[in-house]
């Protein structure tokens, strides 16, 4: 594997001594290695990633997409008169063309990007100050791109965040039984189905324009945002690929969805699985307060319900991908999207129940 690396690096430029390469494992699609090189008298790190091309059919626009929205930010970011280079991510060009590389018959398609020095990544933290800070990054992402032309956008999975698609896929997946394994289920199917109502709200406001598309992350896990070792302060949105048209609640709501949870994605214990009020208060406080003023009213009025909508969305695209043999999401063990999906839903009920509380917490920031 070493060897392949290095090879990659050496296509996107990369000059000095290669020294190791170490595997990073969050994140349930792409294929993601930390590269070390040594030049110039000090060690340089880098990001080589392969793109998962069953879930992103066409990688290429997915890059495009990434650059164009980089070059966005770093723009703005220099009008305030302050260097780009921690704060958004650098994508290489391959030394023929364009910001990819293609290793054919299969060996996949690979990006790499600057590893941005002295940052932490959190997969779960209990520190608010950290949640706090998560907030205000995906707040600052979405005032970066207010004015950035959506429809230049491809549409890197098309219906991702369609809830009432998401529930046409999940009832033809029940209907197939590819996995044989629906008889194991059957509970888990009932209470998404019930849920179904509830959760496509939202979609259905924006297609009455009761709320507007926005350019939005649409994966807006606290692993995806890159924090300054030291200080704690947020630095970058990471994790690109998904950035399209979207809700703004649905940004929002997926960050509630992973960092609120008292547990992990895929606790097994569902009497400890809760939304932990103290982090939905801070990750809330710090988005509220950074891009709050800019919402509409309905917008204001629905970001809770954007929370329960990605929770209830995400834990039946688990369930879906366990009747469909697990095709999608990566898993660690046989039972791995159940217990992923049998998690969100704990999560989801338990947001139900304090609904009214986590709308009067929106309320206290806005
Ligand atoms: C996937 O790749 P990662 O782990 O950031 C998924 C998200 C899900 C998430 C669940 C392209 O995100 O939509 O919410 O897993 N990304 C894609 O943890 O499907
Ligand atoms: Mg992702």
């Amino acid at each position: 594997m070493d060897k392949k690396i290095e090879f990659l690096c050496r296509k996107f430029g990369i000059e000095g001594e290669y020294l190791r390469y170490e595997l990073v494992t969050n994140g349930h699609i792409n294929t993601t290695y930390k590269v070390y090189f040594f030049r110039d008298n000090e060690e340089k790190d880098y990001i080589l990633q392969r793109i998962n091309t069953y879930v992103f059919k066409n990688p290429v626009e997915v890059m495009n997409n990434i650059s164009s929205v980089t070059e966005y930010i770093r723009a703005k970011i220099k009008q305030g008169g302050i260097s780009a280079k921690r704060f958004v991510l650098h994508y290489y060009k391959n030394v023929d063309d364009g910001n990819y590389y293609i290793i054919g018959d299969q060996g996949g398609f690979w990006r790499l990007c600057r590893y941005i020095d002295d940052s932490v990544t959190f997969n779960e933290t209990d520190n608010l100050t950290v949640l706090e800070e998560s907030g205000k990054a995906f707040g600052n992402f979405q005032l970066h791109l207010a004015d950035y032309p959506a429809k230049s956008l491809h549409i890197a999975i098309p219906h991702f965040h369609n809830t009432v698609m998401r529930y046409q896929t999940f009832k033809e997946s029940i209907e197939r039984n590819d996995s044989g394994r629906r008889d194991n289920v059957l509970p888990e199917i009932e209470e998404y189905l019930a849920l179904e109502e509830f959760s496509t709200r939202m979609y259905k406001m924006q297609k009455r324009n009761e709320l507007p598309l926005r350019v939005t992350h649409n994966d807006t896990k606290c692993n995806n945002v890159l924090f300054d070792a030291t200080t704690f302060e947020n630095l970058a949105v990471i994790d690109l690929d998904t950035v399209m048209p979207g809700l703004v609640a649905f940004d929002f709501g997926d960050s509630i969805r992973f960092a609120g949870n008292t547990c992990k994605e895929d606790e097994t214990d569902l009497s400890k699985v809760k939304l932990d009020m103290a982090k939905y208060e801070a990750f809330t406080r710090g988005f509220v307060k950074t891009v709050g003023h800019t919402l509409t009213q309905n917008e204001k009025d629905t970001l809770a319900l954007g929370a329960v909508t990605m929770t209830v969305e995400c834990g039946m695209r688990f369930l879906t991908d366990y009747l469909d043999g697990d095709k999608y999401f990566k898993v660690e063990y046989d039972n791995h999207n159940l217990d992923r999906a049998r998690c969100q839903l704990a999560l989801a009920k338990d947001m139900i129940a304090h609904f009214d509380e986590m709308n009067a917490i929106v309320k206290k920031y806005l």
